[in-house]
């Protein structure tokens, strides 16, 4: 139900924001009506948006604001704010295939941009943080594998009629600006000079130009940019790094899919593994004589291994327990015998492995060299660490990039990281 009192958009403060909650129910209830004890606090680390953390003894939630530009960058870079819209429309779609890793969305004011939703309590804390802290995650890689199979098996074409597929298609074609957002930032600016591209210079001067002048690396990355714009495979999350994943030891949480749209899944699948890997040539920036970060290196490895492994049998699971469903992408009455289907799986696993190695990689190579780094990396205080840890990250997506489609298995691309 709009708020009668906000009728217009307008950038919240913590007085406004409570003047907000008193006045719509589905958020004043989650506090019991109780504003005397309220502690609100403006909590946003991320890029964009801000996020306020409402907490009384009775309850608590989020409330998550999109203003008019990127919030990281400032009013010179606008943005959006409908974002908010296709964020809360994300949650709630992918909140009803796997509850238990999407916060619960409470309310939603798309006048104000504005999302009200679970408050991921302590000890939630975001993932990234917790790599570059070397905490273990022993449920991680099932949590991810189960998330992304169910998010993205269900609301591909191999679940889904081509009607239902269309039509939803078409909402999230609204999401526009964000997506060409990330076709700038992603698979452009890194490759050319952009007054936004920043790298640790000048360490990494002769690097950032190696990117710009490499033809083959270009080759490759328009190849991952059209798919990236012309494929309608599923609804991706969009921006899954390890700074939109909440964890704890016990639990898994997937917030901010404000770039959801329909693209193509290996989007996601290498946007988490391609973070971990991040996470994992950022670690011996981050050794010291107490940890050398040798065990948590393994970790991570085996992590990214059982990511891709879990999530390529839950999916193929949920493809053969519906391969008689609705879904129009293979249908039964052609691929009518175990073989032939095996065969397809087999094909659409393969091509979607690479893609999954690809966008990982160029979600890598732009932390390194385009606009937005990652705080595993900016977080190494002794600089001239900092840029081997980049070079070698960056080093191997580039090889990553190139050569993807002679890796057959996730086991292969871990034993060429170790090696690298
Ligand atoms: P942005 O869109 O700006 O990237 P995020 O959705 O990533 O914003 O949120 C920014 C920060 O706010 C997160 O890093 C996290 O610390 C906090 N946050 C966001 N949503 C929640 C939530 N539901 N529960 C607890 N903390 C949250
Ligand atoms: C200015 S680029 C900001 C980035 O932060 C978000 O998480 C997206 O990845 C976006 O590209
Ligand atoms: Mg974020």
């Amino acid at each position: 139900m709009p708020n009668m009192a906000f009728s217009e958009y307008c950038p919240l403060d913590e007085k406004l924001l409570i003047d907000y909650i008193k006045g719509t129910p589905s958020l004043s209830s989650r506090i019991g009506n109780n504003f005397d004890d309220l502690v609100v606090k403006e909590v946003g680390d991320g890029n964009l948006n801000f996020v306020y953390v409402i907490v009384n003894s009775i309850g608590s939630m989020v409330v998550k604001q999109a203003l008019p530009y990127i919030r990281s960058i400032g009013e010179s870079w606008p943005m959006s704010k409908d974002r908010a819209y296709f964020e809360a429309l994300a949650l709630e779609k992918h909140g009803r295939l796997s509850p238990e890793h999407v916060p619960e969305v409470y309310h939603f004011d798309r006048t104000l941009s504005l999302i009200g939703m679970r408050y991921l309590e302590p000890p939630h804390i975001i993932l990234r943080k917790g790599l570059i802290a070397g905490i273990e995650y022993p449920l991680l890689a099932e949590h991810m594998a189960n998330y992304m199979a169910k998010t993205l098996f269900f609301t591909s074409l191999l679940f889904r009629t081509t009607s239902e597929h269309k039509r939803d298609v078409d909402k999230f074609c609204g999401n526009v600006e964000l997506c060409r957002h990330t076709a700038l930032v992603v698979f452009s600016d890194p490759y050319r000079v952009s007054q936004y591209n920043h790298w640790t210079a000048p360490y990494l001067d002769h690097d950032a130009k190696a990117v710009r002048e490499d033809n083959l690396l270009k080759l490759e990355v328009a190849g991952l940019k059209s798919k990236f714009c012309e494929t309608a495979q599923a609804l991706i999350h969009g921006d899954l790094h390890t700074g939109s994943v909440m964890v704890s030891q016990e639990s898994t949480q997937i917030i901010d899919p404000e770039f959801a749209f329909y693209g193509p899944i290996g989007f996601d699948v290498g946007a988490f593994l391609g973070n971990l890997m991040l996470a994992y040539f950022s670690q011996d920036g981050h050794a010291d004589q107490a940890n050398d970060r040798k065990a948590f290196k393994a970790w991570i490895l085996k992590t990214i291994e059982e990511s891709w492994n879990l999530f390529h049998d839950r999916f193929i699971a949920l493809w053969d327990e519906h391969r008689n469903g609705p879904g129009e992408a293979y249908l039964p009455s052609i691929y009518d015998n175990s073989e032939v289907l095996l065969l397809a799986q087999k094909r659409y696993m393969a091509d979607l492995f690479h893609d999954t190695l690809g966008f990982g990689s160029a979600k890598m190579i732009r932390r390194i060299v385009g606009v937005a780094h990652v705080e595993d990396i900016e977080s190494i205080s002794n600089v001239s660490k900092r840029a081997s840890c980049e070079r070698r990250a960056l080093d191997f997506a580039k090889m990553i990039l190139k050569e993807r489609r002679k890796y057959e298995g996730i086991t292969e691309v871990v034993a060429a990281i170790q090696q690298f």
